[in-house]
């Protein structure tokens, strides 16, 4: 009987550490295998948010297929947002003109999905991207200072199985 239930406890402890390490925390929304949050209560400018995500051991969030981008768009809906807001992503062009990247990486987009028109680099000084509430949440360039809302991700490592390595 003892071992048996040792064999129990042992169960439980895995199957809580499991169930600890593939639950997004408190407030964040499971797609695939990342977490992302929506902050939509306090906005910040563009660097303010990467530093924010940053601080909850996220980033910006990366979009990498149609489907991570539909995920977004059907969240920004249900958010109801106003009609000129906008939501920070790690894309952007700072480094060079037209050049977009993720983050501070130097990874081009695989995919995009700009607005017609868009990137148009609006004053000469567009070099952030946003999902854009009045184009339906298709991608905008914007300048980076303006205060916005902003998504931050995670990627889920035991589900990506890229802990080890
Ligand atoms: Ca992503
Ligand atoms: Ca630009
Ligand atoms: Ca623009």
């Amino acid at each position: 009987m003892a071992d048996i239930g040792y064999l129990v406890l042992l169960f439980y402890l895995i199957g809580g550490f499991v169930a600890v390490y593939s639950n997004c925390s408190n407030g964040w929304i499971r797609n695939d295998d990342s977490c992302y949050l929506f902050v939509d209560l306090h906005r910040k400018t563009w660097l303010q948010a990467k530093s924010d995500c940053e601080a909850r051991n996220s980033h910006l969030v990366v979009i990498e297929s149609k489907a991570e981008n539909d995920f977004v768009k059907n969240q920004l809906a249900k958010l109801h947002p106003g009609t000129e807001d906008q939501f920070w992503t790690a894309g952007n062009d700072l480094v060079t003109e037209n050049n977009w990247v993720w983050g501070n990486t130097s990874d081009i987009f695989e995919v995009s999905f700009w607005h017609p028109g868009e990137p148009n680099q609006s004053a000469g000084e567009e070099d952030c991207l946003t999902f854009y509430t009045r184009y339906r949440f298709d991608w905008n360039d914007e300048h980076c200072n303006k205060p916005m809302p902003y998504i931050c991700e995670v990627e889920d490592y035991i589900d990506s199985g890229s802990i080890i390595g």
